[in-house]
């Protein structure tokens, strides 16, 4: 585990290709539970287009029929896709001031598109639609922003290199995943493009790895991960490989339920979606104070988020995705030291009581007030014997503001402090 990666706490998912330019899925309403067997015909997940579109019947299929010109293919989408906006400096900007440490753009989804210039494949974005090395563009804006990079790979799927019947449970996602050498070589080499040229700081793995590339041969993972290792020693892989290697868990929608010992990463969309959705409004979206929340309710648990932006075709951002990250960047300039390189203390969080969430830093105690607007912290017994002993403040805008217990142990939430998503007390050397 690279201390950079424990300290970032948290990063920013890019899912951008080829379903950015029909960008549809079927909306999850709030609270709707779709019944297991229909999962995958009204998938949620606009990333999961090319498949969703070829399910007969799926509200995906519906909408490519009223959409587009009869017989126009998946593929056909590729040309269409523009990237005519894209400015990856100023995603990065943006990304960089809502406090992100990494981001982990998608090098190849499912679909099988490479958004870089590979020589494994002519589908690509160097080729098709944007004609332009968008991994190029994006890894090096994102080190002149300081970010560390890390890159999304589908491993095992790839709907674009044979004749797959479409995915429909499970059970199929898993069986119809490509295992022969053969493609257990092309997996490879394109890995191998994208760690030699790009040196990635994170890599990224999704739906398993081919099984035949499971071995010890030159062209197996063992002997990846050593070459990767080799090149980017403070490197890292996330835990979907399919092998017994120590990967960062990732959690995908849902949470730990306390602190763990292992740094841990949870992803998810704004909304519920990976890649722009546009059958999606407002009500689908986390709303800017669940963000802080959620990150918050991550870090105190031990984990890193991993927040997804889904960009339009055309590479602006949706403006209701910007503002919520706008929002997070916003807090997190107030409230940093309490997020950036801390680490989680005994518990994450009371058992009754206060809504509050706990994180230490250098020997200091971070108690965060997820409902400051009832405008006095009371502090669990155990916190408020701590802070007796000990000086402690307020994190506010332009600096903090001293902190002093009543007689009872309640601690005056500044009224500055009351409408934003969280307050945060410091109790200098409550965690020494
Ligand atoms: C999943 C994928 O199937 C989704 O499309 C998305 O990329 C998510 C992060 O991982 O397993």
């Amino acid at each position: 585990m690279p201390r950079w990666y424990a300290d970032a706490k948290l990063g920013v998912f890019v899912h951008w290709g080829v379903y950015s330019v029909p960008a549809w899925g079927t909306p999850r309403e709030p609270g709707q539970h779709t019944p297991v067997e229909l999962e995958f015909a009204h998938h949620a997940y606009a990333e999961w287009y090319a498949n969703t579109v070829r399910i007969p019947g799926s509200p995906t299929r519906r909408f490519h029929e009223r959409t587009y010109d009869l017989g126009t293919s998946y593929e056909d989408l590729a040309d269409r896709w523009t990237a005519e906006r894209f400015d990856p400096d100023a995603w990065m900007e943006l990304f960089a001031a809502c406090g992100a440490r990494y981001v982990v753009p998608t090098a190849k989804h499912h679909d099988g598109f490479c958004l870089w210039d590979s020589a494994t494949t002519p589908f690509t974005a160097a080729r098709r639609g944007p004609r332009r090395d968008l991994l190029a563009d994006l890894s090096g804006a994102a080190r002149r922003h300081g970010l560390r990079l890390g890159l999304y790979y589908s491993g095992a799927l790839d709907w674009h290199v044979g004749d797959f019947p479409p995915i429909r449970s499970l059970t199929d996602l898993f069986e119809l995943r490509r295992n022969d050498r053969e493609f257990a070589d092309f997996a490879h080499d394109q890995l191998t493009e994208l760690v030699d040229r790009f040196r990635p700081d994170y890599l990224w793995n999704d739906i398993d790895w081919p099984d035949s590339g499971k071995g010890r041969g030159d062209k197996d993972l063992a002997a990846l991960f050593a070459r990767y290792l080799d090149q980017v020693p403070e490197g890292l892989v996330n835990d979907r490989w399919g092998v017994p290697y120590f990967g960062v868990p990732t959690r995908e929608y849902v949470s730990e339920q306390r602190t763990t010992d292992r740094v841990w990463e949870a992803c998810r969309g704004l909304g519920r979606s990976f890649g722009h959705n546009t059958a999606e409004d407002d009500r689908h979206l986390v709303s800017g104070p669940e963000l802080i929340h959620l990150l918050l309710d991550t870090v105190a648990k031990n984990g890193n988020l991993l927040i997804n932006v889904g960009p339009r075709a055309d590479g602006s951002l949706p403006e209701d995705q910007v503002e919520r990250l706008r929002q997070l960047g916003d807090w997190l300039t107030v409230n940093s030291s309490a997020i950036h390189g801390s680490r989680p203390w005994r518990r994450h969080r009371d058992p009754v009581g206060r809504p509050v969430r706990y994180t230490t830093r250098d020997g200091d105690l971070y108690v965060a007030d997820l409902a400051p607007a009832r405008g006095a912290l009371v502090p669990s017994a155990d916190v408020a014997e701590l802070a007796a002993g000990c000086t402690a403040h307020w994190l506010a805008p332009g600096g903090r503001r001293p902190a002093k217990p009543g007689p009872d142990g309640t601690f005056d939430v500044p009224e500055e402090l009351r409408s934003t998503a969280a307050a945060v007390l410091v109790i200098e050397g409550g965690a020494a």
